[in-house]
């Protein structure tokens, strides 16, 4: 009789025991939350001098799998550092806050000259062109990037 309920007994065991580790595979993506993964690349200002505006220039790039936002910019070269967007209103350019800015999974936001910038209101110094300067991006997920800018000139 034992040996006859012994393989009844010890199938539905391994059955529990696969199941455990099958749930347990099944939690690792789980245990591992979905996350933004934000960089920042082709960053640059436009040169000016001190007490003068300049603008900030670059892509964001969000190659994780949950969305972020970028809060705001914070730089030492300014009395002021905003993230704008300029936009065409009754055939006028316009620009001003942006607000929060998202960056979706998997996708990119461009600041280029005539949409997103980062705008520098009353530099505390020249930047003059090939000058190297830092920004502060803050997201609500990924927190604060360091971004390393280069300044170019007028003509690029
Ligand atoms: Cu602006």
């Amino acid at each position: 009789m034992s040996i006859r309920m012994a393989p009844g007994v010890a199938r539905p065991l391994l059955a529990i025991a696969a199941s455990l580790i099958v749930a347990a595979v099944l939690a690792l993506p789980a245990a591992a939350r979905a996350a933004p993964s934000v960089a920042v690349t082709e960053a640059w200002a436009r040169e000016a001098r001190q007490g003068e505006v300049s603008a900030a220039y670059m892509t964001l790039t969000n190659s994780g799998d949950a969305d972020d936002v970028l809060l705001e910019a914070r730089s030492d070269v300014a009395a002021a550092t905003e993230v704008h967007q300029t936009s065409m209103q009754a055939g006028v350019m316009r620009m001003g806050p942006a607000g929060p800015i998202t960056v979706p999974a998997g996708g990119t936001v461009s600041f280029r000259p005539g949409g997103y910038h980062v705008m520098l209101i009353g530099l505390t110094q020249d930047l003059p062109a090939g000058a190297e300067l830092q920004l502060t991006l803050v997201f609500e997920q990924s927190g604060e990037i360091m971004v390393p800018l280069t300044v170019r000139g007028a003509g690029g």
